[in-house]
């Protein structure tokens, strides 16, 4: 702790460092790995109590990845993957946990993180270019690079339903799940929500509750995961070619091990693409989109995965009204990102699941012990379970005060929607990066990939800023204009706009809509930023730490 803590009216004083990383996800940790091996001081707040980002928080019984976790881990160091096992193809989180703990230990991070803190203000001052922070424990830091890793996916959203606060019984978001758990047995619990993690909890919660009332707004597509135990043979064969597999993911525009076929839906014959479909649906989960070039281009090519996915729902739920209700008719397959699932559909075949349809018969509001529909039923419940998703991609940006040139906010600067040259940095807030925010292909891809090739990008220039003496770097507004130009080009071409996701920030009331990740893949991506950086950091403001006093 910094200041005199004991003196409640003295002014905290400052301590400098030269990089401060935000956010103790796989993002941060990897960041703060970087800054250490290039040399730079550095200090990293986590709001949490431990290290984890989204696989500290999200403990609901369930969790687990849709990317395989051979490739939803680092790359970076050869040795770690080597050494490192995993029980499972798609691992759990508290495996995943135990990794990014087994990191923090392996390259002694812990020394330069601090827990239960939260960054609340960062404001820029130009005559030192350096940042100045504020944190939720009442400390001063002063720093030149500000690197913000506070998550695509960490500020839950609560749902604008009336009486949740009137609610008895147990109530918990799958995003605050408590860390000893939770006892469903012998409960009536109502799930409010089946985006990827109301799925992938309903099948454990429908095993253990007495009742479970589904309480769905509008259906999800989900494919079933190809999950299995991780055998000798296949975690030898991944082993010994895993710098080949590395470098083919990283340049695919999925970031995954698996490249787009680039084959039109329509190009085909029913019989050919049927039994196409049939393989991708049992070995590809996440993958299923890449089954052709078009699926998120063309809206026939993609109604041909809708009425694919709609035959396995209606051969796999035994109640034609229930299979009806779960497939997802006003929106095009990928649009939403698709969950993927152990027995999701299985689950409502069970005696003690219902669906309950809240799009045709809305929740009027909570009531002490139940949820009251608009037709005037009441669902009894002992305990309520949101799985309503995030205030995505800006949400835990939005929560900090951050002020950059000539005052500006850049919530205000923002108001209209994000925008960011390359998705990392944003003109007007100079030395300040973003790693898997909004403009970065981040959230429509394996985000590790995406979040390696931005850590190991911006290592590359602090180091460039450092051999040219350079103490502010910052998007010159001309070159964020062409990005965001370029972004919204390359999503009016897609189909994504036809759906209201969290992508395009529709499920908060009053965020503008916008689509904010990048869809033209991690490949394109990749290579713009090469680019780039081979012309000098073009698009880039970089100016000569004589000129302002110092270096970072
Ligand atoms: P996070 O892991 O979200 O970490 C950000 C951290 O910043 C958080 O711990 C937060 O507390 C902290 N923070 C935020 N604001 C502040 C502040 N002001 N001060 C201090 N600390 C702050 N992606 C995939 O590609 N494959 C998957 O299988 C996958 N599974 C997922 C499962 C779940 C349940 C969720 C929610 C997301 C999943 N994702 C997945 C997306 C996921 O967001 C990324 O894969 C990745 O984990 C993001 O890492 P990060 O470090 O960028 O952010
Ligand atoms: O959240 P979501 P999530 N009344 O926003 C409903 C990643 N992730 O936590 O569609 C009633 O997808 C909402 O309904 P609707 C992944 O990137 C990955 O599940 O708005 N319902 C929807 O059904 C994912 O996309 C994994 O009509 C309300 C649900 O809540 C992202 O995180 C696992 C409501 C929210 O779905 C978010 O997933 C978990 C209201 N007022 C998460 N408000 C993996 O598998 C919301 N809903 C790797």
């Amino acid at each position: 702790m910094s200041g005199n803590d004991s003196d409640e009216t003295s002014v905290p004083e400052s301590r400098h460092v030269e990089a401060v990383v935000v956010g103790a996800g796989f993002s941060g940790i990897y960041m703060l790995h970087k800054l250490r091996e290039l040399g730079f001081t550095c200090r990293l707040f986590e709001a949490a109590e431990d290290a984890g980002g989204v696989w500290w928080w999200n403990r609901y019984p369930g969790a687990r990845c849709d990317v395989e976790s051979t490739d939803y881990s680092y790359s970076f160091d050869p040795e770690l993957e080597q050494e490192w096992h995993w029980d499972e193809l798609y691992c759990t989180q508290p495996d995943i946990l135990r990794y990014i703990h087994h990191v923090l230990d392996r390259y002694d991070l812990r020394p330069d993180m601090q827990f239960s803190t939260r960054v609340d203000r960062a404001v820029f001052d130009e005559a030192t270019s350096r940042w100045t922070l504020r944190t939720s424990t009442g400390e001063t830091w002063t720093t030149g690079y500000f690197i913000l890793a506070t998550g695509c996916l960490s500020v839950p959203k609560r749902p604008e339903i009336p009486g949740l606060d009137a609610f008895v019984g147990e109530s918990y978001h799958t995003a605050e799940w408590p860390a000893d758990g939770v006892d469903f047995t012998g409960k009536r619990v109502g799930m409010i929500g089946v985006g990827s993690s109301g799925t992938q909890m309903i099948p454990i919660v429908a095993e253990e509750a007495d009742q479970l009332a589904v309480l769905q707004r509008s259906p999800n597509f989900s494919i079933p995961s190809p999950n299995g135990p991780m055998t000798p043979e296949y975690e030898a064969e991944v082993k010994r070619t895993y710098r080949e597999r590395r470098a083919f993911a990283s340049n695919t525009p999925s970031g995954l091990n698996q490249d787009v076929n680039r084959v039109s839906a329509l190009e085909v014959t029913p019989e050919e693409r049927q039994a196409h479909y049939e393989q991708y649906w049992r070995t590809s989960g996440f993958g299923f989109t890449l089954a052709y070039g078009d699926l998120l281009l063309n809206r026939e090519a993609n109604q041909t995965a809708v009425d694919f996915i709609a035959s396995k729902i209606r051969e796999t739920v035994k109640d034609p009204a229930t299979a009806e209700t779960l497939i997802p008719k006003d929106y095009p397959y990928g649009t939403k990102r698709a969950s993927v699932d152990n027995g999701y559909y299985q689950t409502f075949n069970r005696p003690n699941v219902e669906l309950v349809d809240i799009g045709s018969d809305p929740i009027a509001a909570v009531e002490a012990h139940g949820i009251r529909l608009d037709s005037g039923r009441t669902v009894p419940l002992d305990m309520i379970v949101l799985a309503t998703g995030f205030d995505a991609l800006t949400g835990a940006i939005s929560k900090i005060d951050i002020v950059g040139r000539d005052g500006l906010r850049l919530l205000d600067k923002w108001d209209a929607g994000p925008r960011t040259y390359l998705g990392l940095s944003s003109h007007g807030f100079p030395n300040m990066f973003i790693i898997a925010g909004p403009g970065s292909p981040s959230v429509l891809t394996n985000v590790m990939a995406s979040l390696e090739q931005h850590v190991g990008w911006l290592s590359e220039l602090f180091t460039y800023a450092r051999e040219h003496g350079i103490g502010e770097i910052e998007a010159s507004l001309e070159a964020e204009d062409a990005w965001v130009d370029h972004v919204n080009e390359l999503s009016a071409v897609t189909l994504y706009p036809q759906a209201n996701s969290w992508y395009m920030g529709a499920n908060v009331p009053g965020k503008p809509r916008v689509f904010m990740p990048y869809p033209g893949g991690l490949r394109a991506y990749r290579r713009r930023c090469a680019a780039v950086a081979q012309e000098g950091y073009e698009g880039f403001e970089l100016s000569s730490a004589t000129e302002h006093g110092s270096t970072p």
